[in-house]
């Protein structure tokens, strides 16, 4: 993907994924975002079929901050993120992240997380966490919650790394080569995708040596509210949970060549 969208050099993007969303978009939050000056927005409308590409139209009219990259067809969350993500780079972002359509991590939080990204030369990507804690309001159904932690921790031993909360829809990576190689292969399931771009980011490639731990941060969400609508359903979640399945043993027949074949 080498479309140009009209990012400006050197701005940071956030990508903000789209399937069907003309109902959920708050059009006034997120142009009060693009105006704050603090970062630019790159929808992906993902092959949607009601009216969001008249929204985004709308919407991407009334601030240079905006734009929109059109997918012909639906390709899931993380082939519209990647396709995104990889879009903002090749336009010269110098940080690029993505957070959910229904603004679940409001927009100050999402600026929260590319200040902390920007205060720390050596941190590479900031993930938001949905800690719920005294002075915090992270409001999130029973349900959700518990099916995360169950998630999130499968996801930590999968990856060998301690991550809290590993789907918070809200990230942001500098652009670095480890993150171009990363985003250089397809996703293969929608939903499991933030897991597979952090295994893929410590694991590196051939040409490009993977991160240390101390690169990446979660940092906890002063606010994030659950969003009705959700499209996440039984298939994506068993999908996600076999990415999850697949890194851990990857990684197991890893150490397995490292012991017996040196
Ligand atoms: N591109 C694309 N985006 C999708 C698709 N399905 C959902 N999304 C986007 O993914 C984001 C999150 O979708 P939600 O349905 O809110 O997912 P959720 O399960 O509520 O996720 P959380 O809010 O993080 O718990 C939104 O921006 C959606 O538009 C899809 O098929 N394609
Ligand atoms: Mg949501």
């Amino acid at each position: 993907m080498t479309t140009d969208v009209g990012v400006i050099k050197g701005d940071p993007v956030v990508v903000v994924p789209c399937y069907n969303e003309a109902s959920r978009l708050d059009e006034t939050s997120f142009l009060e975002l693009a105006r704050c000056g603090r970062v630019k927005l790159l929808f992906v409308d993902d092959g949607s079929t009601d009216q969001t590409a008249e929204v985004l139209r709308r919407l991407t009219k009334e601030a240079d901050a905006l734009d929109v990259l059109s997918l012909p067809t639906n390709v899931g969350k993380a082939e519209a993120v990647r396709a995104g993500m990889r879009c903002a780079m090749h336009s010269g972002a110098t940080v690029v992240g993505y957070c959910d359509a229904d603004l679940s991590t409001p927009p100050r939080e999402l600026v929260r997380l590319l200040d902390r990204l920007e205060s720390d030369r050596r941190l590479v990507a900031v993930f938001g966490s949905r800690v719920a804690r005294l002075g915090s309001r992270i409001e999130r159904t029973a349900f959700r919650h518990y099916a995360g932690r169950l998630y999130a921790t499968l996801a930590s031993a999968a990856l060998g790394m301690t991550v809290y909360d590993t789907q918070c829809g809200a990230k942001v990576f500098r652009a670095t080569p480890a993150l171009v190689a990363a985003l250089d292969v397809p996703f293969s399931s929608p939903w499991g995708f933030d897991v597979v771009l952090c295994h893929r980011l410590r694991a590196g490639t051939e040409s490009c040596a993977g991160l240390p731990d101390e690169a990446f941060l979660e940092e906890p969400l002063e606010q994030w509210h659950d969003v009705r609508g959700s499209k996440l359903n039984l298939s994506g979640t068993l999908r996600a949970v076999a990415d999850v399945l697949g890194i851990g043993l990857a990684r197991v027949a890893q150490r397995i060549r490292d012991r017996f074949l040196g």
